[in-house]
This record gives C-alpha cells, sequence and structure tokens, in this order.
C-alpha cells in the first residue's frame, strides 16, 4: 500500500475514498481549500503551494479529486482542472512521485451521442467547458507520462452517488464502494502507463466499456437496478429522455449553455 496525497479531500468523493483507501490500508494524507478541514489547507491552482505539500508528503502517489465539479465560465473551468493538474505534475516530477490517478468525467466526452458501447479511445467530444477543461487535463497527463515515464490513470467518473435518482443514472450510477474499488485498483496496478477508464457500477443498463477498468484490476459490484423499480415508478419525461441520449446527460442539453466568460 501507499502514501497518498489526496487533492479535495473533504468533497463528496473525497470524503468516501480518504476513509475507504485507509481501511485498505493507504496511508491518506488529505489536501483542500483553506477553510474545509483537511490535513493540508492549499489551493490546487497555486503551483508554489502545491510544490511544498508534495515536498512534506513525500507521497507514492497523487489522487487529485480537486476542482469545481460542474460547469463554470471557461477560465475558471481551466484554472480548476487544467492549471491544478499541471501544478501537481510539475511537483511530482520534482519530487519524483511516480504515479497519478485523476477524476476526470465522462463530460469529457459527453456530447457523444448514445451508442451500444462507449469505448474509452472515442475522441474527445466536451459538452461543457468543464468538459473541455477535463479533455485538457486528460491531454496534459498523457503528455507527462510519455515525457517523463510516470503512469497516469484517469477516470472517467459518471454519477457518484450514494443512490441513483434518475432514468439516467440507472446507466452513469458509480457507488461509494465501487469508488474506493477504482480508485484502488488505479493505484495498484502495475504499470499503466497513460490508462483511461470508466468510473461506472457494474450497472445493468450501462454501456460505458467497463474492460478497461477490469483490465487494471477494477472489479465493479454494485448495480444501479436495485433502484430501478423505484425511479421508473414515475412516469418518463422529455427531460428524462433527453438526458439519455448522450453521454453527458444534462450537461449535453441546451440547460447548461452559457456565453464563456461571464
Ligand atoms: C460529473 O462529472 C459532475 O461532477 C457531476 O455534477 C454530475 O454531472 C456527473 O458528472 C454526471 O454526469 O452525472
Amino acid at each position: 500500500m501507499a502514501t497518498v496525497l489526496l487533492t479535495g479531500s473533504s468533497g463528496a468523493i473525497g470524503t468516501i475514498l480518504d476513509a475507504g483507501l485507509s481501511d485498505l490500508g493507504h496511508e491518506v494524507v488529505g489536501l483542500d481549500l483553506p477553510g474545509r478541514g483537511a490535513a493540508l489547507s492549499v489551493d490546487c491552482t497555486d503551483p508554489v503551494a502545491v510544490d511544498e505539500a508534495v515536498a512534506e508528503t513525500r507521497p507514492d502517489a497523487v489522487v487529485h479529486l480537486a476542482g469545481i465539479p460542474t460547469e463554470s465560465s471557461l477560465p475558471d473551468a481551466l484554472s480548476s482542472h487544467v492549471v491544478s493538474t499541471g501544478a501537481l505534475l510539475e511537483a511530482m516530477l520534482r519530487h519524483d512521485v511516480p504515479r497519478i490517478v485523476y477524476a476526470s468525467s465522462n463530460h469529457a466526452v459527453g456530447r457523444t451521442p448514445r451508442t451500444d458501447l462507449l469505448g474509452a479511445d472515442v475522441h474527445a467530444r466536451p459538452d461543457t467547458y468543464y468538459g473541455v477543461a477535463k479533455v485538457a487535463a486528460e491531454a496534459l497527463l498523457h503528455l507527462y507520462v510519455d515525457r517523463h515515464g510516470i503512469d497516469a490513470v484517469s477516470t472517467r467518473i459518471g454519477s457518484a452517488l450514494d443512490r441513483p435518482t434518475t432514468r439516467r443514472q440507472l446507466a452513469t450510477w458509480l457507488s461509494p464502494g465501487d469508488t474506493v474499488r477504482m480508485f484502488h485498483a488505479a493505484l495498484v496496478a502495475p504499470s499503466p502507463g497513460f490508462a483511461v477508464v470508466y468510473g461506472v457500477s457494474a450497472n445493468t443498463r450501462g454501456w460505458w466499456d467497463l474492460e478497461p477498468g477490469r483490465s487494471l484490476g477494477y472489479d465493479p459490484q454494485d448495480d444501479a437496478e436495485a433502484y430501478a423499480a423505484e425511479i421508473e415508478a414515475t412516469p418518463e419525461t422529455d427531460a428524462d429522455r433527453a438526458e439519455q441520449s448522450y453521454v453527458g446527460g444534462p450537461f449535453a442539453t441546451g440547460e447548461f449553455d452559457r456565453p464563456a466568460f461571464d
């Protein structure tokens, strides 16, 4: 097991991973913005502060969750997801940290129309500036893998929630238990190089390829189908149907259109 620097440790996924990875024997050092109660108070868009945190922690791996988890302006999205990832990668090089596991998002390919099976190698097709920033962060990870030989696993997370509540989420749900299983597998897989995996549970209605994750050792155990009867008890609406037409659900509908710089 490893010493893991966990950014965004006080957020919803961070809280689950802090406890879950610790239970699996990792030594987790949490990092979050000041005032959020983490062991390290750092803004990940500040390269100097990030370097100090990595120098102090000397982790075996970074798990990078920190960032605005929804749509924002283009500059805010790029800073939050790309600049923060660059700051961590530079600090990792300086302090010999060999691996990063990144919380990317399905929204990197969110404008992809529904297919039978969504491969991890489909071309980038973001649905929002948030998705654009996730694409750029993934590209940055790949650049550092190619240039410097580090390992980087990018997890395109679906809907990480306690339970699914919409029809789309019957396909896109990532349970808390599977969240821990996926990040643990990405931390311990031998020499993944650059890898992309879809962060979803073993949902009966899932249509995103789980094989790239399985080949890294991620064996999802949960299935949103357990909630299907309850969710389908209410009539399906046009909005439900629109959400299910694209990978990114509501983010791929007009609801999320906004100017880039406001
Ligand atoms: C995400 O990446 C977002 O952070 C979250 O707000 C949801 O939109 C989720 O994806 C999803 O697609 O359900």
